[in-house]
C-alpha cells in the first residue's frame, strides 16, 4: 500500500515538473500553450484513436455474425438437407436456432440433427 502511494507521488512529481517544464520554461514543444507536451497529447489522440478503431471493429464482427443466413428455406426433408454442404448446415442451426453443431461430426450426423432441430 505504501509503495504504490510512493510511485504515485513519484509520478505526480515527475508529471508536475514535466508541466512546469513545458508551461513556463519551454523544455518541450507546446502547440497549444497549455502546459502538456505535444508528445503527450499526441500519444492521447493516438490511444483515442485506437480504442474508436477497436470498438468499431467489434461491432463488424457482431454485424457479420448476425449476418450468418440460413440456408434452409421452409420446413427441410433430410434429402434436401442432405443437398447442402456441412458448413451450410451448421450455419443455418446457428442462424435459425442459435445451435452451435461440431464440425468435426460427419455429415449425416449433422443432417440428422438438423432435421431434428427443425422437426421439433
Ligand atoms: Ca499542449
Amino acid at each position: 500500500m505504501k509503495t504504490i502511494l510512493i510511485i504515485l507521488l513519484v509520478i505526480a512529481a515527475i508529471a508536475g515538473a514535466v508541466w512546469v517544464g513545458t508551461k513556463f520554461f519551454g523544455l518541450t514543444n507546446d502547440r497549444d500553450k497549455d502546459g502538456i507536451p505535444d508528445k503527450v497529447e499526441d500519444a492521447v489522440e493516438d490511444a483515442k484513436e485506437i480504442a474508436a478503431e477497436v470498438k468499431k471493429r467489434a461491432k463488424n464482427v457482431k454485424k457479420e455474425l448476425a449476418d450468418v443466413v440460413s440456408a434452409v428455406k421452409g420446413k427441410p426433408t433430410k434429402a434436401k438437407l442432405n443437398g447442402l454442404t456441412k458448413q451450410q448446415l451448421i450455419d443455418s442451426a446457428l442462424a435459425d436456432f442459435g445451435a452451435e453443431l461440431d464440425p468435426t461430426l460427419s455429415k449425416s450426423n449433422l443432417v440428422n440433427k438438423v432435421y431434428s432441430l427443425y422437426n421439433s
